[in-house]
């Protein structure tokens, strides 16, 4: 008898602890950040994910009604309004309609399921390509992102740019993953799901985002300390202001007067090691390729804004001894 009670109530602890640490999760993550935001996909993978996810969820969903129906309908008859013939429940043993009932059904569920996320996994991982598909390399950093175009010959960090897909003349984006490090992970939730950055290895994904418009992404794998700190975005352009940013990219980096003085400090010190500047001596791969930095909206990889305040701040700091501080 005291056992029967025991047992009761800790399933019913057990079952309210996890709705609440669900419903905690949810209110958590959909006041942070919007825009990340796996219930609004605007590309084809995320689009196969989101429908599977529902899929999901509904199945569970059912099972956690009858499972937590049943459980409060035995708490109500036969502890609450227990009547002392209910005390004990009457023992059946070795039933083969219930055992073949509790074998099967779940079997069921977990073929269905199995099934359903195959689909979508084919349907992901084995698309065709039309011609006009763009090319892109992801490399991933300890903290940043590095993109190439090879089919433009120009480099740039932390801030995708990709041309919209639209149905009638599709061009979705194919990137490679590789990784110049550790493990990351390239995850951009209204776009696709995450796939990693492996070192020596070569993974592939890709995207087809029919919404003009900046999504916003985030390494999904812990690399190390500044992993949080790792975003990127990704910036679905029309199909003419895709085109004139790689012209823009492709250009070599603007030669000003004014800034001589500075150009000779970045070309005379470590700076060239780590970075590249097209049309300069600066050829480093360590570092993101500066060339276009002031067509980027942030820098260090989304973690601030790229005003001149800020640029400042990241370039003194790399100098301990300069006169600014
Ligand atoms: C030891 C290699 C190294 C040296 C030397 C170096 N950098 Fe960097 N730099 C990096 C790395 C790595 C990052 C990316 C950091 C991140 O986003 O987490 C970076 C980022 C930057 C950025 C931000 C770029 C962006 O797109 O986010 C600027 C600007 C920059 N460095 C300027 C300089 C200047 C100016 C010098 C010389 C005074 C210099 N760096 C020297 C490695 C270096
Ligand atoms: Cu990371």
């Amino acid at each position: 008898m005291q056992k029967h009670f025991k047992s009761s109530s800790s399933a019913w602890v057990a079952t309210w602890g996890i709705v609440f640490i669900a419903a905690t999760r949810v209110a958590a993550a959909s006041s942070v950040c919007a825009p990340q935001n796996i219930f609004s996909p605007v590309s084809t993978p995320a689009t196969d994910i989101h429908h599977l996810s529902l899929l999901v969820l509904a199945i569970c969903g059912a099972i956690f009604l009858v499972v937590f129906g049943l459980l409060v309908y035995v708490v109500i008859k036969y502890g609450l309004f227990a009547t002392a013939d209910d005390r004990e429940p009457p023992q059946i043993y070795g039933s083969n309609q219930v055992e073949i009932a509790w074998t099967v059904i779940p079997i069921l569920i977990v073929v269905v399921l199995f099934l359903a996320a195959a689909r979508v996994i084919h349907a992901v991982e084995d698309a065709r390509f039309p011609p006009g598909t763009l090319e892109i390399t992801a490399v991933g950093h300890q903290f940043w992102w590095e993109f190439r175009y090879p089919g433009y010959g120009f480099v740039t960090a932390n801030e995708l740019h990709v041309p919209v897909s639209e149905s009638g003349h599709p061009t979705p984006t194919h990137i490679t993953l590789l990784s110049a490090d550790v493990d990351h992970s390239f995850w951009v939730p209204m776009l696709a799901g995450k796939t990693d950055l492996i070192p020596n290895r070569r993974n592939e994904m890709w995207i087809d985002p029919h919404e003009i418009g900046t999504y916003l992404g985030q390494c999904a794998q812990y690399c190390g300390a500044e992993h949080a700190k790792m975003l990127l975005t990704v910036d679905v352009q029309s199909r003419g202001d895709f085109e004139s940013w790689v012209q823009a990219q492709k250009a070599p980096a603007a030669v000003f007067d004014q800034v001589a003085a500075g150009r000779r400090v970045f070309e005379t010190t470590a700076c060239v090691n780590c970075h590249t500047i097209a049309g300069t001596a600066a050829k480093g791969k360590f570092g993101p390729d500066l060339t276009h930095l002031m067509t980027r909206k942030t820098i260090a990889a989304g973690a601030v804004e790229n005003t001149e305040e800020n640029l400042r701040l990241w370039v003194t700091s790399l100098m301990p001894s300069s006169p600014a501080h």
